[in-house]
């Protein structure tokens, strides 16, 4: 785990690689895997999965051995209550994905679930079609106990589908609070399922969703309820524009209700503009939720929810969104790393002196204080971190 202490400092990644094979024999293997996937091996590739998913010793270098080759897949979060249709609807844009030519991975991500490799979710999806497609690469992963840790291991997997090479990186998870708003965070564009009259509304808003959504799909579109849900959801993202959420009043969230007017799935050149031929100039700045119908059973309005989601993308890339969010995304990434291993680095240090019963015991009976131990807790890695700091500039603390 802190085998890595030099991993990014050097600006020759393949001069790191092979001084981190020679520094251990374990990271060899990794390194003949990193290689594999990179060169297209899909085994390679879940395997990879399977480290990240659990944290297997030496995940952190094959990380970042991928890191540098990652970077231009577009990932796309689908969320929303259980039994909405994510699972179907997911499958239905892979297979519209793989039309278009472009390669597809899903991580179905179940943050209640401690089983993986192949849980509900995964199971789901592979049963609902495109078994044999290779290259639509399926994983489910689970939360493993770790709270917290679904997100940045879900980082770390979209990182690896990404330098495996795939185009397009769809993450699927129920929207049932913190943890899956973390999860779905991860990802460019945003879509939210909602079924009609379910009272969805109601958790959405409560777990955050709402506010998180750049796509909302009306999914199930062909049951009774759907033209009320897309209203009401109108009116909430409305209020949303109201409380300052950024989003511009006037135009916002066209509604492509292909299953209304009994269309085909291409039912765009009238009325509800999917967003992509918008000109109203109010998108160049902040992003308008969008709101989509479709019957994922069917196919019924996946190809206008592609537009969108394309839509959305190339509103990230124009205006500086896609960087920015990258960056936020990273810097909360790397403070995550850092309280992790630094929180780790505290754990060691008490076990040393006894574990946190004894040092309890010293304080209860005046031998010390909270204080003065914390001091002597730290004061190693204080003084690493000074030391470190001078020695790269030695005016600055002198
Ligand atoms: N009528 C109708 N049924 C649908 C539609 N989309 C999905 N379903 C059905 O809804 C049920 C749940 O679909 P899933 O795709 O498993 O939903 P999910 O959101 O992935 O469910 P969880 O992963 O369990 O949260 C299945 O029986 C689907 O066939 C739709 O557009 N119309
Ligand atoms: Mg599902």
């Amino acid at each position: 785990m802190t085998d890595r202490s030099d991993a990014d400092s050097g600006p020759d990644r393949d001069a790191e690689v092979a001084s981190d094979s020679d520094r251990s024999d374990e990271d060899s293997p990794s390194r003949e895997l990193v290689e594999s996937l990179l060169a297209g091996d899909q085994r390679a590739l879940a395997r990879v999965i399977t480290r990240i998913e659990n944290r297997t010793a030496g995940y952190r270098s094959i990380v970042s051995m991928l890191h540098r080759h990652a970077g231009d897949a577009a990932v796309i979060g689908i969320t929303g209550s259980p039994g909405a249709g994510k699972s179907t609807l997911v499958d239905r844009l892979a297979r519209a994905y793989r039309d278009r030519g472009l390669t597809v991975g899903v991580i179905a991500v179940d943050p209640s679930s401690p089983y993986s490799g192949g849980a509900v979710l995964g199971d789901r999806i592979r049963m609902a079609s495109n078994v044999g497609d290779m290259d639509v690469f399926f994983r489910s992963m689970s939360a493993r106990g770790q709270l917290g840790g679904l997100s940045a291991a879900t980082t770390d997997a979209i990182t690896a589908l990404d330098a495996f090479g795939k185009d397009v990186v769809l993450i699927e998870t129920v929207g049932a609070g913190q943890n899956e708003v973390d999860v779905v965070r991860t990802a460019d564009t945003v879509a939210v399922l909602v079924q009609p009259g379910s009272g969805d509304d109601v958790q959405l808003l409560k777990a955050g969703i709402l506010e998180i959504g750049d796509v909302f799909v009306v999914n199930k579109a062909d049951m009774d309820g759907a033209t009320r849900t897309v209203a009401e959801l109108e009116e909430m993202l409305h209020r949303r524009e109201g409380t300052g959420a950024g989003v511009p009043t006037g135009h916002h969230g066209a509604v492509a209700s292909a299953a209304e007017h009994g269309g085909s799935a291409d039912s765009n050149g009238e009325g509800p503009d999917t967003g992509a031929a918008d000109e109203s100039g109010d998108r160049s700045a902040e992003w308008s939720p969008e709101i989509v119908e479709t019957i994922a059973t069917d196919g019924t309005g996946i190809d206008d929810l592609l537009e969108v989601l394309s839509a959305h993308r190339e509103h990230l890339e124009t205006s500086g969104g896609l960087s920015a969010a990258a960056r936020r995304r990273y810097a909360a990434e790397i403070r995550t790393l850092l309280r992790n291993d630094l929180g780790e680095l505290v754990e060691t240090e008490i076990e040393r002196r006894g574990g946190i019963d004894e040092l309890a015991r010293r304080v209860r009976d005046r031998e010390t204080d909270p204080y003065t131990l914390t001091e002597e807790i730290l004061a190693p890695i204080r003084d690493a971190v000074r030391d470190s700091d001078s020695d790269r500039d030695p005016d600055r603390h002198a």
